[in-house]
């Protein structure tokens, strides 16, 4: 079988990262990614006050190579609700979310519940695991805190403390998503 058909059978799949402005979605796809990510990163006057000068405007790829010749393409949202007609186009044959929260928010169980419910579709047919970055920055509300409020959705997520910018971090947070959706991938 020549190389490229070869190639074309080997395993991929799609991972789509959401959640506010922000949350550190570009910035974790780029802590990941194994290639240089791609971005469509503008300056957004109304980030002004805001500590970050750009925002994403339509997608964020990157991708992770698996031992076993296996891809992962990650493709992140734009977080502004006015970018919301890219959500439906990227979550297209994806096989799970990762929602990122900025717990520094004014409220990131109201964002929370606005993501589970804007991509509630989604999640019904895959799965979803949750990262909460800036911990480092506002410790409240807590992991626990946040757990008491996905069982109040009579949910069973993940949820982790990330750092958007610690490859590790990212990591086990992309991991226990696939682990989620298969177990046997633990192995
Ligand atoms: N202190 C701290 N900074 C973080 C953490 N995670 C990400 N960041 C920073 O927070 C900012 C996040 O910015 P982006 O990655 O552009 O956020 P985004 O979610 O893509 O935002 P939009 O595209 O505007 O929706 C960057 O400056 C990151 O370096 C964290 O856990 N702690
Ligand atoms: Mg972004």
């Amino acid at each position: 079988m020549p190389c490229e058909e070869l190639d074309n059978k080997m395993s991929q799949y799609k991972i789509i990262f959401t959640g506010p402005v922000g949350a550190g979605k570009t910035t974790a796809i780029a802590s990941i990614s194994d290639e240089p990510p791609v971005n469509t990163d503008a300056a957004a006057s109304d980030m002004a006050k805001k500590k970050k000068a750009s925002t994403t405007v339509a997608m964020d790829y990157g991708i992770i190579h698996l031992a076993g010749g296996e891809k992962i393409h990650l493709y992140g949202t734009p977080g502004q609700e006015r970018f919301d007609f890219m959500w439906d186009i990227l979550t297209t044959g994806g096989i799970g979310l990762i929602l990122l929260l900025d717990n520094t928010r004014a409220d990131p169980f109201k964002d929370m519940k606005f993501f589970l419910d804007s991509f509630r579709n989604f999640i019904d047919e895959t799965n979803v695991a949750i990262g909460v970055t800036q911990m480092d920055i506002c410790n409240k509300p807590t992991i626990e805190d946040y757990h008491i409020q996905i069982q109040s959705l009579d949910l069973n997520v993940p949820i982790f403390s990330v750092d958007g910018r610690v490859k590790n971090d990212v990591s086990l947070l992309v991991q226990s998503l696939l682990y989620s959706l298969d177990p046997g991938l633990e192995e």
